[in-house]
């Protein structure tokens, strides 16, 4: 008996063969795995300390804070490699799928098993290379399929995101992606959405996200179309999907090298002199 969502154990006698039932032994939950006398794993601590984050491969400790901040300060960039940029050939980055209907996001290898859906992925333009899929087939009506990355840090006004997406057949419904916070999920912008039929390709998407606080996240979503009209013809159902997801000018310090670069950022018609004179 193991798992969130086990039942009970109930073990009953009775006299006869029509008597009625007499419980004599019970049990109810997790009980995990008590019966192969297997103890549970015990649990690593953080050997950098609460708050930080070991690189990976030169077991340095840098701060939580500069994870997903969109600098590498590992050697490797371990510290952002699980942070949404992503072509999807060795994992996801960080997205994950937190659909609670049937269709989902998971990442797929060569010709979508539906109608509709790509034939290869994107960065290789084979079908060796790897993607997110979300099956038209499998679904059911308004089920929205949904996958996110982990909160990132404070984004520079510059910041946006470019990906490619594959939308075919008339099933082809509908898919968007938000900016979502993950301390108060009400606060959710969407910065893209595309709807039906964009043909047989991928096609490259991008959105800004702009100057934000740390503690965002990107939350892309699919609701393929099902029609029940037979006066449709063609492809009724479509798979969907994603690929090559990559942050662009996100950093706050990457654009601003210098205090007299951000206030011409600021200031794009005034001279330099001006900031001499005001002394700002
Ligand atoms: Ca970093
Ligand atoms: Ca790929």
């Amino acid at each position: 008996m193991f798992g969130r969502t086990i039942g009970s154990l109930n073990v009953y006698t009775r006299n006869s063969i029509r008597g009625a039932p007499r419980k004599i032994w019970q049990k109810s939950g997790n009980v995990a795995s008590l019966s192969t006398g297997t103890p549970a794993p015990p649990t690593t601590p953080n050997p950098c300390g609460n708050n930080s984050f070991q690189c990976v491969s030169n077991h340095q400790c840098i701060p939580q804070a500069q994870v997903c901040d969109f600098l590498s300060q590992c050697p490797d960039k371990s510290d952002e490699a699980s942070c949404g940029s992503c072509t999807f050939e060795s994992g996801q980055c960080g997205w994950k799928d937190i659909s609670t209907g049937r269709y989902n996001f998971h990442r797929f290898q060569g010709s979508s098993p539906g109608t509709g859906g790509p034939k290869g992925d994107h960065t290789t333009n084979s079908a060796n290379g790897y993607y997110m899929l979300v099956e038209g087939a499998s679904g059911l009506f308004y089920t929205r399929a949904r996958m996110e990355t982990v909160p990132f840090g404070a984004t520079s006004p510059s910041c946006h995101v470019t990906f490619y997406y594959h939308m075919f057949g008339l099933g082809a419904g509908n898919m968007k992606l938000s900016v979502v916070n993950s301390n108060n999920p009400t606060d959710k912008t969407y910065v893209w959405s595309m709807t039906g039929n964009q043909g047989n390709g991928w096609h490259m998407g991008s959105a800004d996200i702009g100057q934000l606080k740390a503690g965002y996240k990107l939350q892309f979503e699919a609701l393929p179309y099902k029609t029940a009209s037979p006066s449709d013809t063609g492809i009724k159902t479509s798979d969907m999907a994603i690929d090559d997801v990559i942050f662009n000018n996100c950093s706050p310090s990457q654009i601003f090298s210098n205090l007299s670069e951000y206030k011409m950022f600021l200031f794009p018609t005034l001279t330099p002199v001006f900031f001499n004179i005001c002394n700002l």
